[in-house]
Order: structure tokens, then C-alpha cells, then sequence
């Protein structure tokens, strides 16, 4: 299979042209299949629990060895109004307040991953929200034992992602670096 320019397509997350082939190595990548390889973003931070813990490395190593490409990434601390903007469906929830100070602890990383359909896989492979009730072999499951100190946080769909990377990242923060490595990741889904 080969990626072409033409064959990608970007969904949530208003991905560009993070495969554009064009010229790369002076060659037109022309498709056999005429395959659309469909790519996401998703925002991810790692809570001061992950920091704290000395896991940066890795759980953002789960992250890249499954595939996906870091986009974007940046340190930052967090402050109440931005957590109460990215937590505000759970605003007067009795653990609101310690959730928030937990965020602000110490800085988070925070992170663009892109790849096919990330926002499910990011979501399937960090696992259950409660780091007791995470399956083994999700970052949660192998990482915590707890609700609040759960790791990382996810988007949970293409709409939050859409917000999420926005809110997090300027334009100008995140990289579209050409087809490395395309064809030996994805191939095509035909049914
Ligand atoms: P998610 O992170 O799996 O998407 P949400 O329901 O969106 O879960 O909750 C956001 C965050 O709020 C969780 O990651 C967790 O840190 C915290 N949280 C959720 N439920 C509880 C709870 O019952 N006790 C304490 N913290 C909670
Ligand atoms: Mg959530």
C-alpha cells in the first residue's frame, strides 16, 4: 500500500497535512488502492500524579511505541480557571475541589498525539477512568490505584478533542512533519 497525498483525509482535530507526500523525495506516491487513511488528533495531559511519579517517560512511551506521532507537547501549570473550563461537566461534584488542587500540584505535560481513529485508541489503551477498576495492560490499570490520581487525562471525543487541543495549544505549537513511517503503521481497512 502506498500513502498518498490524495489518500488522507483529516478529521477532528483539523488536521492538515500531516501525510502530504508532496515532493518529499522527489517522487509522486500514486495509490494502488485508492485508500483514504483518515487521521485524528487528541489532547492528552499527564497529571501531577504521573509527574510526581517520575512517569513521564513512560507512559508517553506507551503512547509512541502503539504509534502514535507527538504532534505537539508542552509543560505548563495549570490554574482554577482553566480547570474549571476543562472539568465543567463535573462542577459540583463532591470531589471537584480536590480534583482541581490535585491538577495543580505541580505542572502537566501536555500532549497532541495524532494517528487513525486516536481519540478511541488514546481513550482505549489509557482505560478506565478508576486506576482499581483499569483493565491490566491500560496505562490506568498498570499505573494507579485511584479516581483522582488516574494518570492521564484523554479526550473523549471528537468534539473535546476539537476543544481540548484549542485550549491547550496554539497553531503554531503543534507540527505536521510529513509521511515518515506511514506505510509501515497503517494499512487499509478494506471491507
Ligand atoms: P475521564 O478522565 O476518564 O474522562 P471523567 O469522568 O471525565 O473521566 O472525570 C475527569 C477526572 O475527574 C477523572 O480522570 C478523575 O481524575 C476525576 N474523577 C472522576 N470521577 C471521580 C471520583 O469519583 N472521585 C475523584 N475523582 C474523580
Ligand atoms: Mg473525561
Amino acid at each position: 500500500m502506498v500513502i498518498t497525498e490524495k489518500c488522507c483525509n483529516f478529521a477532528a482535530g483539523n488536521v492538515k497535512n500531516a501525510l502530504s507526500a508532496k515532493g518529499k523525495r522527489g517522487k509522486k506516491s500514486v495509490s494502488e488502492t485508492n485508500c483514504h487513511i483518515t487521521m485524528e488528533r487528541t489532547l492528552v495531559l499527564l497529571k501531577p500524579s504521573t509527574v510526581m511519579r517520575g512517569l513521564i517517560g513512560e507512559v508517553t512511551s506507551r503512547f509512541e511505541k502503539k504509534g502514535l506521532r507527538i504532534v505537539g507537547m508542552k509543560m505548563l501549570q495549570l490554574n482554577d480557571e482553566i480547570l474549571n473550563e476543562h472539568y465543567a461537566h463535573l462542577v459540583g461534584k463532591p470531589f471537584f475541589p480536590a480534583l482541581k488542587a490535585s491538577m495543580m500540584r505541580t505542572p502537566v505535560i501536555a500532549m497532541c498525539l495524532e494517528g487513525t481513529d486516536a481519540i478511541e485508541v488514546v481513550r482505549f489503551i489509557t482505560g478506565y477512568t478508576n486506576g482499581r477498576k483499569a483493565e491490566p495492560g491500560t496505562i490506568r490499570g498498570d499505573y494507579c490505584m485511584s479516581n483522582q490520581q488516574n494518570i492521564v487525562h484523554a479526550s473523549d471525543s471528537p468534539t473535546s478533542a476539537a476543544i481540548e487541543i484549542k485550549r491547550f495549544f496554539k497553531a503554531e505549537e503543534l507540527f505536521d512533519f510529513g509521511d515518515l513511517n506511514m506505510d509501515r503503521l497503517y494499512s487499509v481497512d478494506l471491507s
